[in-house]
């Protein structure tokens, strides 16, 4: 127990219908240390009332690479309020992580890079007791080179608290009637997709230890336990691991068994075509499975493998969806338009296949680059970008390939918005979806889009998790419909 406790506030963006388990799992530990710690969601809260009523010793930022304009504006406030004041002010996640430039770019006090579960209490620390910051694993301070600093990764995943679920739901106190709980039974994924952050992570975090881990059968379960005896209204699990079942091994083969014993509820997971064999589906869907995300990303097999380097062939794709189908589980999956090296063209192949998956609710998103991808990097190559392309000012939703011409950029966001809803109609109606991309429609498209997506996955994907009552219902759908339509800061 900590002698001299230290107010935190962990600032977010914002929250939607999940737990932010980093920054929870974060707090849960700073509690456990014995510190007063606040959770504030800057596009729901008022950064300005919290600042002067709780009088915090620690702002720490939890910040993506699209929100950084966001944190800039929160900074600047931070920084006149506290000017007066000993405060310490730290940034951590995947902008940090990935684009430690940050730290002299906003004069932070440090960030961290990668896992902050024992570099964030330690920082405090060593800030209440007035010690020098340097030399933390995982925290640059002024002056430090990123390439130089100790990393580390927490190798026990048991020794972590469960989240802290309470400080979400005092930010979004209409989700707590929500009937879904999400839970992370791991962390790490053993691919290497460019388009997403785990190869970037793993080559910095190479020799640091093992990459993917599992929390034992035990301790996950017992967090469900926990949680269901706070809240046994809950009809629906989420599994929010990256990749949730990679492989058939004695892990998994025991937690399926004991979960269908100990909790027996239905669940949501993360998988990937190539583990959706017919023996996987069959597996998960004994254990209470009932859907699953499952991204297809390109419909071209050249641009998957080579581009994306997914390594899933047509056929691969083809079959997991049909072994979904045949056990009953209802599929949630994004395919990405706008990728570099592709043409509009690619993208309307990409649809079509899709749509011949006959997913349950297939989504579309605009290729965005982040910070040390691989993808990014070969956008820059191609041409597609700049060599010094700004990643924290990209907060549109368009493409910012200059590959893509205006029309078509516009026609890619068309194509988002209306692609979930085309992918149910019959193949008839595609001359409609063709000429419907053409007209300059994008914020009815959206919101028409947006609404249907929110349902379809609310009916199928997750089910029997809203409430009954029409005033809370609408209340969470259109907060639901408000955050994928809200303009990006
Ligand atoms: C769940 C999730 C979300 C959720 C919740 C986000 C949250 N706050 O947790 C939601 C749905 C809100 C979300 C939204 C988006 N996401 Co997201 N998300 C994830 C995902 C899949 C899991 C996050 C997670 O729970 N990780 C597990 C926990 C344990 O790790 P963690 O969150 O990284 O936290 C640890 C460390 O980072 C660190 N840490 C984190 N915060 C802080 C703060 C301080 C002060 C310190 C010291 C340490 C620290 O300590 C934590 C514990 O070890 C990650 C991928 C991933 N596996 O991390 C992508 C990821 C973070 N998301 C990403 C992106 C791009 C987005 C979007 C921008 C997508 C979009 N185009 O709309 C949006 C943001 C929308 C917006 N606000 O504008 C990228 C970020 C890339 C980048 N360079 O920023 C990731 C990495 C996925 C990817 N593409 O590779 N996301
Ligand atoms: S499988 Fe998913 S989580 Fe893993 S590297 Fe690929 S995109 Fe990222």
């Amino acid at each position: 127990m900590n002698t001299n406790p230290i107010r935190i506030l962990l600032c977010v963006a914002d929250v939607f219908l999940g737990e932010p388990n980093g920054v929870l799992q974060l707090a849960a530990i700073l509690k456990r240390d014995g510190h007063e710690v606040k959770l504030l969601a800057l596009r729901r809260q008022s950064l300005v009332h919290e600042l002067k009523q709780w009088n915090p010793d620690v702002i720490a930022y939890s910040a993506m690479s699209p929100e950084i304009p966001l944190f800039r504006k929160t900074d600047a406030l931070v920084c006149t309020w506290g000017k007066d004041r000993r405060v310490l002010r730290v940034m951590g996640g995947a902008h940090a992580t990935y684009f430690p430039h940050i730290l002299a770019e906003l004069g932070l006090d440090a960030i961290c890079m990668g896992e902050g579960d024992r570099a964030l209490p330690e920082l405090v620390r060593r800030f209440a007791g007035n010690e020098s910051l340097s030399g933390i694993p995982n925290i640059l301070v002024p002056g430090d080179d990123p390439g130089a600093i100790r990393k580390e990764l927490i190798s026990h995943l048991d020794e972590l608290p469960f989240i802290d679920r309470e400080l979400y739901y005092n930010v979004v106190p209409h989700y707590r009637v929500l009937a879904m709980r999400g839970f992370m039974t791991g962390r790490g994924c053993p691919y290497d997709c460019t388009y997403c952050h785990n190869h970037a992570f793993k080559k910095l975090f190479q020799g640091c230890g093992k990459i993917v881990r599992r929390r034992s059968v035990g301790h996950v379960l017992a967090e469900m336990q926990e949680v269901l005896r706070q809240a046994p209204y809950i009809r629906l699990i989420r599994i929010s691991d990256d990749t949730f079942a990679h492989i058939i091994d004695d892990w998994l083969i025991e937690f399926l068994d004991r979960y269908k014993r100990d909790i027996n509820l239905p669940f949501y997971c993360l998988m990937r075509s190539n583990t959706l064999t017919d023996e996987m589906a069959k597996l998960l869907r004994q254990a209470g499975c009932i859907s699953i995300g499952m991204s297809v990303e390109s419909g071209n097999e050249r641009v998957r493998n080579e581009i994306l380097r997914r390594g899933l062939t047509d056929k691969v794709v083809i079959d997991s969806f049909a072994n979904a189908r045949r056990y009953g589980l209802h599929t949630y999956g994004n395919t990405l338009l706008a990728l570099p090296g592709t043409t509009f063209a690619d993208d309307l192949q990409s649809f079509s296949f899709t749509k011949r998956l006959k997913m349950t609710v297939p989504t579309f998103g605009i290729f965005s680059p982040y910070p040390l991808t691989r993808l990014t990097a070969y956008a820059i190559d191609i041409g597609s970008l700049p060599a010094n392309f700004d990643f924290q000012h990209h907060t549109g939703r368009e493409s910012a390939l200059q590959s893509f011409s205006p029309r078509e950029k516009r026609m890619q966001l068309n194509l988002m918005y209306l692609g979930t809803l085309f992918c149910a109609l019959p193949d008839s109606f595609l001359p409609f979806l063709r000429m419907l991309l053409r007209w300059p429609l994008g914020s009815l498209y959206k919101y028409i889009g947006t609404l249907y997506l929110v349902i379809r996955s609310g009916y199928f994907i997750f089910p029997n998790i809203y409430p009954t009552n029409p005033l809370k219902l609408f209340r969470l759908l259109w907060g639901s419909v408000r955050y994928f339509t809200a303009p990006k800061d």
